[in-house]
């Protein structure tokens, strides 16, 4: 599992060479983006449960079906699994927050998900929908906290839901 840093290290260790003028822009904006990347992490943390949630009811608000008999989120043990999955989105995504680096949600999250999903016949386009839906649910609370994060919220949630779904969003 790789943070900003250590990405770029390894990159530049691989042919060893110096950190040149781009690795310096690079380490000057995950430095200088740190103060905002940890303030999101606490907004989240301290109510990812009352996220999760909201996220859940706004979902199966719009679409219905997947809670009505024959939805995939159908009966209670696979509603509380729709829920536990993006508690798990929701979690990960803090990390790579965190982190400034992607590299976590690939590891831990998304290897062998799709199939796992189309096996199991969970929608991915739904899937994909909730954690966007998440990431509308932060972007709301950290404006409302007057937390200035611009894009840096967007790259966990986009980076999952481009690669759950393998389409541009
Ligand atoms: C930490 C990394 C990690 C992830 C991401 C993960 C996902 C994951 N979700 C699963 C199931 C599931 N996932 C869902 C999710 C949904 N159904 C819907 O209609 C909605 C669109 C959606 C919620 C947003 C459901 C309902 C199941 C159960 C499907 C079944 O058993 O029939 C399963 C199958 C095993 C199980 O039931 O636990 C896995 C592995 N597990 C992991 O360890």
């Amino acid at each position: 599992m790789r943070d900003a840093v250590t990405t770029l290290i390894k990159n530049y260790d691989l042919t060893g060479r110096y950190l040149d003028r781009d690795a310096v822009d690079t380490l000057r904006s995950y430095f200088a983006t740190g103060s905002a990347r940890v303030q999101a992490a606490g907004v989240i943390n301290s109510d990812a449960a009352g996220i999760v949630k909201e996220a859940g009811s706004r979902l199966f608000n719009e679409l219905p079906e997947l809670i009505q008999p024959g939805g995939n989120a159908y009966t209670t043990r696979r509603y509380a699994t729709c829920l536990r999955d993006m508690d798990y989105y929701l979690r990960y995504a803090t990390y790579a927050l965190v982190a400034g680096d992607v590299d976590v949600l690939n590891e831990r999250v998304l290897e062998g998900l799709r199939e796992t999903y189309n096996s199991l016949g969970v929608p991915i386009g739904p899937t994909v929908r909730g954690i966007q839906i998440m990431k509308e649910i932060i972007q709301e609370r950290l404006s409302a906290a007057g937390v200035t994060v611009g894009g840096l919220i967007d790259q966990p949630f986009d980076h999952m839901s481009r690669q759950l779904s393998e389409i541009s969003i």
